[in-house]
C-alpha cells in the first residue's frame, strides 16, 4: 500500500498466539463469536484522532519527535486537514476495526471568524463523509474542543464571561450537528476546563449553574435535531485544571440528578481518569452500570509511579478483564465502544508504532472478553455474590426495605425474634483465584 504506511499491509491479518509476523492479531478476530456476539461488536474499537494523528510528540520540554507532515508549521492548513484525513483513513482501514473518534480542532483549523471557522469544518466533514463511504468506518463520537484556544482559558460553560459561554455553546450546535450529519453513535462532552485552579477566584454556586444550562441547552438541540446517539459527559478529577467538575462518575450522577438531566446523559468512561480520581477502573465502570448511565470507554492506562494522565496504550488483562467482566455482565455495550484515547510514548516516533501500540491494545482487549466471557459463563462470581445478599429477597430483608417497618418495629424484631447476626466471610481471596484460574485458562477455550 502506498499511503502513508507503506510498509503495512492493507489490513492487519490475524496470526494467532504463535505468529512471528509483528504485524498481526494474535487474540482479535472480528468474527469470532463470543457468547454468540462477533467480537468486533462486543468491543467496538475506535481509534482517536487527536492523539494519534494531532499530536506531534510534544511534551512540555519538547517539541514533537513524531514523523506528521500535516502538522508542519508552514503547512496549508486546509490541504493539512485533507492529508491528515487520509493518513487516518487508511490507518483506521488498515487496523480493520469500525469506528473512530474526532474533536472539532482535530479535523479542521480554526479561522479568522467564527463563520470561517464552521465553513472549514463543514468542507472537511463532506471529505470525511467520502471517506467514510468509501471505507465503511463510522463514527463512535465527535466532541468540541473547548480547552485549546486561549479563549477558554477560565472554562468554557464554566467561564465568568457570559460571551464565552455562547462560544461554546454556538461551537458544540455545530459540532453536535456534524456528528449528527456523520452518523455518529454518540457524542461527548468532556469538561476539559470546567473547573478552577483557584478558590480564591471561583464562584463555585454559579459555575454550577452555569454547566446545568448548558448541558440542558445541549439535550434540548439533540432532540431538535433528531440525534438519536447518545450524550455523554467524560469524567476526570483534574488536569488540566487542579480541580475539575466532572470529578467521577458519582459525582457527575449526583449532578445530573441535581439539575434534572438524569436520562439525558451517560458516562464516557476513561481508565486512567479513573486512577487520577483514586479509584480503579473497574469501580468506575462498576459504578456506572449500577447507576445507569455507562456509555462508553476511552481505553488507556496510567503508569502507576505518576500522578498525571500518561494515556499510554492498555496492555494489562487482568485489570481489563474486570471491567470487561462488568460490561459483559450488564449486556454489554449499546452505543458505546473502546476508544483508544491514548498516546504514543514520545520516543515512538517510527509510523508504524502506531500500529503496534493499537495491535496490542486491541489484542488485550480482545484476550480480556474472553476472560470476562468465561467467567460471566461459568456462574461462580455471580452465585456468590447472590448467596450473599439472598436475606434482601425476602423475609426480614424484603420488610426493612419494602419499608413496611419503623426503628421500634425493627427494635422489637431484633428483641423478640431473637435476632444475633453471625459474621459470614467475604471469600475474598477465593474469588480472587476464580478470576485468576479463568485468565490462565482461557487459552484453552477454542
Ligand atoms: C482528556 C480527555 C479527552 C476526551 C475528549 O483527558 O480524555 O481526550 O476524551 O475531549
Ligand atoms: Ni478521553
Ligand atoms: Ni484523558
Amino acid at each position: 500500500m502506498a499511503g502513508f504506511f507503506p510498509d503495512v499491509p492493507a489490513r492487519i491479518p490475524f496470526g494467532g498466539l504463535d505468529a512471528s509476523e509483528p504485524l498481526a492479531y494474535r487474540v482479535y478476530e472480528p468474527d469470532r463469536l463470543v457468547r454468540g456476539v462477533r467480537m468486533e461488536d462486543h468491543l467496538r474499537i475506535a481509534v482517536c484522532l487527536w492523539h494519534s494523528f494531532n499530536w506531534p510528540g510534544s511534551d512540555v520540554f519538547g517539541t514533537g519527535t513524531f514523523d506528521r507532515p500535516w502538522l508542519a508549521a508552514d503547512a496549508d492548513p486546509m490541504a493539512a486537514a485533507h492529508d491528515k484525513l487520509d493518513a487516518a483513513f487508511e490507518f483506521v482501514s488498515a487496523l480493520g476495526v469500525p469506528f473512530f473518534t474526532f474533536h472539532d480542532r482535530d479535523v479542521a483549523p480554526e479561522g479568522r471568524s467564527f463563520a470561517e471557522t464552521r465553513a472549514n469544518l463543514d468542507a472537511v466533514a463532506a471529505a470525511m463523509e467520502g471517506h467514510m463511504e468509501r471505507t465503511g468506518l463510522r463514527l463512535l463520537w465527535g466532541t468540541a474542543n473547548l480547552f485549546s484556544h486561549p479563549r477558554y482559558a477560565a472554562g468554557a460553560a464554566t467561564n465568568p464571561d457570559p460571551e464565552v459561554f455562547a462560544y461554546a455553546a454556538a461551537q458544540v450546535k455545530v459540532m453536535l450537528e456534524t456528528t449528527h450529519r456523520l452518523g455518529g453513535a454518540n457524542y461527548v462532552l468532556w469538561g476539559g476546563r470546567e473547573g478552577y485552579e483557584t478558590l480564591l477566584n471561583t464562584d463555585l454556586g454559579r459555575e454550577e449553574q452555569q454547566f446545568a444550562r448548558f448541558l440542558s441547552l445541549v439535550a434540548e438541540h439533540k432532540h431538535r435535531i433528531g440525534f438519536e446517539g447518545k450524550l455523554l459527559l467524560e469524567p476526570k478529577p483534574q488536569e488540566p485544571t487542579k480541580h475539575q467538575y466532572d470529578y467521577d462518575s458519582a459525582t457527575v450522577d449526583g449532578f445530573l440528578l441535581r439539575h434534572d438531566l438524569a436520562g439525558e446523559y451517560g458516562v464516557n468512561l476513561e481508565a486512567n481518569h479513573a486512577t487520577l480520581a483514586g479509584h480503579s477502573f473497574h469501580h468506575e465502570v462498576a459504578v456506572a452500570i449500577s447507576r445507569g448511565i455507562f456509555g462508553s470507554i476511552d481505553a488507556n492506562r496510567g503508569d502507576y509511579q505518576n500522578g498525571w494522565d500518561t494515556d499510554q496504550f492498555p496492555n494489562s488483562v487482568d485489570e481489563l478483564s474486570l471491567a470487561l467482566y462488568e460490561i459483559v455482565r450488564a449486556g454489554g455495550f449499546t452505543t458505546g465502544g473502546f476508544n483508544f484515547d491514548a498516546k504514543l510514548r514520545r520516543q515512538s516516533m517510527d509510523r508504524n508504532d502506531l500500529f503496534h501500540a493499537h495491535i496490542g491494545g486491541i489484542d488485550t482487549l480482545a484476550r480480556a472478553l474472553l476472560v470476562a466471557a468465561d467467567l460471566v459463563e461459568a456462574g461462580e462470581l455471580e452465585q456468590h455474590r447472590a448467596e450473599r445478599y439472598a436475606g434482601w429477597d425476602e423475609g426480614l430483608g424484603a420488610d426493612l426495605l419494602g419499608g413496611s417497618l419503623s426503628l421500634p418495629e425493627i427494635e422489637a424484631r431484633v428483641v423478640d425474634g431473637g435476632i444475633e447476626p453471625r459474621p459470614v466471610s467475604g471469600a475474598q481471596e477465593r474469588l480472587e483465584n476464580v478470576v485468576n484460574q479463568r485468565i490462565w485458562a482461557v487459552d484453552r477455550k477454542r
